[in-house]
């Protein structure tokens, strides 16, 4: 399909997915949440084996919600208005692959959202963090507030919520809402260089254990661990586990095939 919105470029088993909404600093209306809720409900995760998800331009990774579209909206579209964003960026979190989050500017209020249900964040240092929703009179719509208290910390949380304030890729990488900062050119390179890091690991692997840290923080600590004995124990149903332990103990590299 032709998106309007999004620029998807393959660079071998990885996927590049740019939000492009180029007038409004990558804003997301309605059509550019369906656009990506389209894309990742058709990502071929056989073939596409880690994605990169970043903004088109200099200036921003994704500037937020569209407030042009939202600020006519009642009670009952408001509700669906974030639920569109909601399952969409669920579907994200979800996928069997890796998710990267190459932060190239501001993500604010939606667009920290995205970023937020993206696997890994990496950033400019140009890129600035903030939910500054409640300056407009709402609540974060896209999960924030459940997905930012996770990452973060409940305290910090609602200090960026309550005020609003946004915050420099050097405090994200503080408070732990990203994994790393670099100079703006280097930023794709960087996401490329973990992401091939990733691609040379089982597949299968990867996607139990994404599973396991994706459901452990919302199970209680007995069906976490449950979980991933459940999951420990899939992989040596795979050729990957046969494979990855004998290319050990023949003191060759493995070849993974996701089987
Ligand atoms: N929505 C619509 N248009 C936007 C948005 C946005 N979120 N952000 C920027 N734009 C537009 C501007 O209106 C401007 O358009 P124009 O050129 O036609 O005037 C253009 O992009 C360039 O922006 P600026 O001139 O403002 O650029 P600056 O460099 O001066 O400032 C900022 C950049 C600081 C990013 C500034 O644009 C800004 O504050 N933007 C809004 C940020 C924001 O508040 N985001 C949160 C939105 S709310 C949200 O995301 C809620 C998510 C959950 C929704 C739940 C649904 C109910």
């Amino acid at each position: 399909m032709e998106y309007g919105f999004l620029k998807i470029e393959q660079l071998d088993q990885i996927t590049v997915m740019k939000v492009s909404a180029p007038k409004s600093l990558n804003a997301l209306n309605s059509t550019v949440l369906k656009e990506i809720d389209h894309f990742v409900s058709n990502l071929d995760t056989t073939q596409t084996r880690v994605l990169i998800v970043t903004g088109d331009g200099e200036k921003a990774f994704v500037a937020g919600a569209d407030i042009s579209e939202m600020a006519h909206l009642y009670e009952k579209e408001g509700y669906e208005f974030s639920k569109i964003g909601a399952v969409a960026f669920r579907k994200l979190e979800t996928l069997p692959i890796p998710v990267i989050a190459a932060v190239n500017g501001f993500a604010l209020g939606g667009g920290c959202e995205l970023a937020m249900a993206c696997d890994i964040r990496i950033a400019s240092n140009k890129a600035k963090f903030g939910q500054p929703e409640v300056g407009l009179g709402i609540t974060p719509g896209f999960s924030g507030t459940y997905r930012l208290a996770k990452l973060v910390g409940q305290g910090y949380a609602k200090e960026m919520i309550f005020t609003g304030k946004a915050i420099r890729a050097d405090e994200a990488l503080r408070i732990g809402l990203v994994n790393a900062v670099y100079e703006p050119e280097e930023l794709m390179d960087k996401a490329i260089e973990m992401a091939q890091k990733m691609i040379k690991n089982a597949p299968l692997a990867i996607k139990y254990a994404k599973q396991c840290i994706n459901e452990s923080y919302d199970l209680i600590a007995e069906d976490a661990i449950e979980l991933e004995n459940t999951n420990f124990g899939k992989c040596f149903a795979t050729e990957d586990q046969k494979e990855g332990m004998a290319a050990f103990l023949e003191k060759r590299e493995a070849v993974f095939r996701g089987k």
